[in-house]
């Protein structure tokens, strides 16, 4: 199925998303929103679709919000939450892992939406620019959260303030990211993750990326509580008996997600 701004494509279990403005660096314009979340919905409700791959077309991963054409200023707090909070919201709640395979420069919102993915594995060639602070604004789509906590204070603070480009290599030493890899094999690389994520157990992944989720705002006592309820799911479930049984037949699991 092709969109004009948004290529969807489903193979081996993956629902592959290519964010497809590469004019504008696939800056978001009004319409792509209800497109990109009518996926989303469509993923979470399709069980046989086992984990999401998302990129973006041309030499920019995503450049955040279009700001070419709309009028400068407005009711920003509104427009987030009918735009780039659901996006985020959606990607952070799906029960499926989803790989980000940054390609090339990801400004504003669209470093954010990468930084709300499971895995992050981008270009060496590309960067990440909170961009915000340049144009007068507070960073969003969960940047001021996400990027303390996963590179800490300092180097968020100078990052969401600062506004510089963070190439990918700095990205990956910092922790914001996963790795950084050449452009060359980036594909193949975070492919073959989502591919190989589409084969593992699916419900103990969404259940991982729910206690991942909830241990932000737990206590140490709350988190085991959470993973003694969720395990109790797990250990009920085809392929927790999948995993043991191949173990004991000293073979390679089948796991069907269920
Ligand atoms: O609305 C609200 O609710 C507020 C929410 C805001 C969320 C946000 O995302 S705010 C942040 C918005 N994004 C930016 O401020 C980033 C703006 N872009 C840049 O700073 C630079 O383009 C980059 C650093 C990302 C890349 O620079 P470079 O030199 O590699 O590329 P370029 O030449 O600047 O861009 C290539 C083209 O894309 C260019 O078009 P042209 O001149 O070839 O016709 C440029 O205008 C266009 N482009 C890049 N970013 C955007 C964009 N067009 C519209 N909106 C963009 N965000």
């Amino acid at each position: 199925m092709e969109y004009d701004t948004l290529i969807v494509e489903r193979r081996e279990g993956v629902a592959r998303l290519t964010l497809n403005r590469p004019d504008v660096l696939n800056s978001f314009n009004h319409a792509m929103f209800p497109l990109l979340l009518g996926h989303f919905d469509t993923i979470a409700k399709d069980r046989s679709l086992r984990a999401v791959y998302l990129t973006g077309a041309g030499r920019g991963f995503c450049a955040g919000q279009d700001i070419s054409g709309t009028a400068v200023g407005g009711d920003f707090g509104s427009h987030l939450e009918e735009s780039w909070n659901p996006v985020a919201r959606a990607i952070r709640s799906l029960d499926r892992p989803v790989v980000c395979a940054v390609n090339g420069v990801a400004a504003g919102a669209g470093a954010n939406l990468a930084l709300a993915c499971d895995f992050v594995i981008a270009a060496e060639e590309a960067s990440f620019i909170q961009a915000f602070i340049n144009i007068g604004l507070v960073p969003d789509t969960g940047g001021s959260w996400t990027l303390p906590y996963l590179v800490g204070r300092a180097r968020a603070t100078a990052a969401l303030m600062l506004g510089d480009k963070i190439p990918a290599k700095q990205a990956a030493e910092w922790g914001m990211i996963l790795k950084a890899v050449p452009l060359a094999s980036l594909e193949t690389e975070a492919w073959a993750l989502a591919a190989r994520l589409a084969a593992m157990p699916t419900l103990a992944l969404g259940l991982t990326k729910r206690l991942i989720n909830a241990a932000a705002t737990n206590t140490f006592e709350q988190q085991l509580a959470a993973e003694g309820e969720l395990q109790t799911i797990c250990g009920r479930s085809t392929d927790h008996t999948e995993g043991v049984t191949a173990f004991r037949e000293k073979r390679k699991p089948a796991f069907r997600g269920e």
